[in-house]
């Protein structure tokens, strides 16, 4: 079943992404206007790839609001509002809801509550299986949550343990049709090895490409991974590259910039 999305929110970027939360530190902080002109290519981006975009303003006092993702994880029955782990980001997520009230009814809204937590960038949609990181951001708690929302919508949920990285998704993203592209921990995932997939191992020094978003018949990727490309290509995609220079200084890959449903 491929992607069949009509929409997107984003959020522009806030001067004070130069705060990201980060783990790379000796990248340096992003530049404001250099992050703001790479979310312009990205908007343009889901505008080619078929989708109507909603751009909500910047939030000034929340550094890492420009990666929506983490928010919400919108289901094509369903949204679950997140609650993501961190102090300094946890009101993103309901400073998201007047938005996803837009365009979802009360009763199609479910959210997790403390102390759960669970953040968007753990969550990878394969049809209508959720695989959900178990990450410093994501805790058992929060997929149980998630897990009880989702079944009511007859979708199911399977756990997997993230060590070294941010998300799951920072790790490998399925692209549809089969095919998943993973890097790092994850080459040696059994979940992701038992057949269920093509696995494209990403190499070590192209980790950050292993993030990517299917958009109907388009791949969304970060420029400057050429084997990343290479297979993309192969599998026969139609495939646009954006600069992310910026929001990889804070952890930020393309999915992360993103809801869409
Ligand atoms: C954070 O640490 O929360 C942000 N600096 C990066 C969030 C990236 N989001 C994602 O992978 N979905």
């Amino acid at each position: 079943m491929a992607s069949n999305f009509t929409h997107a929110i984003v959020r522009r970027p806030s001067h004070s992404v130069i705060d990201g939360i980060t783990g790379s530190p000796e990248l340096g902080k992003p530049d404001y206007e250099l992050a703001c002109k790479q979310h312009d290519a990205y908007i343009e981006a889901l505008k080619t790839a078929g989708v109507e975009v909603t751009v909500l303003p910047a939030l000034e006092e929340y550094p890492d609001s420009v990666f929506v993702e983490d928010t919400a994880v919108i289901t094509p029955r369903g949204v679950v509002v997140d609650r993501p782990a961190t102090d300094s980001r946890r009101n993103e997520a309901e400073l998201m809801l007047p938005t996803l009230r837009e365009f979802f009814s009360e009763d199609q809204i479910r959210f997790i509550t403390d102390p759960g937590t669970l953040e968007g960038g753990d969550v990878m949609m394969v049809d209508d299986h959720y695989f959900v990181g178990r990450s410093s951001r994501t805790n058992d708690e929060g997929f149980r949550q998630f897990t009880e929302a989702l079944s009511e919508w007859g979708y199911t949920t399977e756990q997997v343990p993230v060590e070294h990285i941010l998300h799951l998704k920072t790790g490998g993203t399925y692209v549809e049709d089969g095919n998943l592209l993973v890097s790092g921990e994850f080459k040696t995932c059994a979940q992701y090895r038992d057949g269920r997939f093509n696995v494209f191992e990403v190499p070590d020094e192209e980790a950050y490409g292993a993030d990517c978003v299917r958009i109907n018949d388009y791949v969304i990727m970060a420029a400057g991974y050429p084997a990343v490309r290479t297979q993309l290509d192969a599998w026969g995609y139609k495939v646009i590259e954006v600069e992310m220079s910026e929001f990889r200084k804070i952890d930020g890959s393309i999915t992360c910039l993103s809801l869409r449903f």
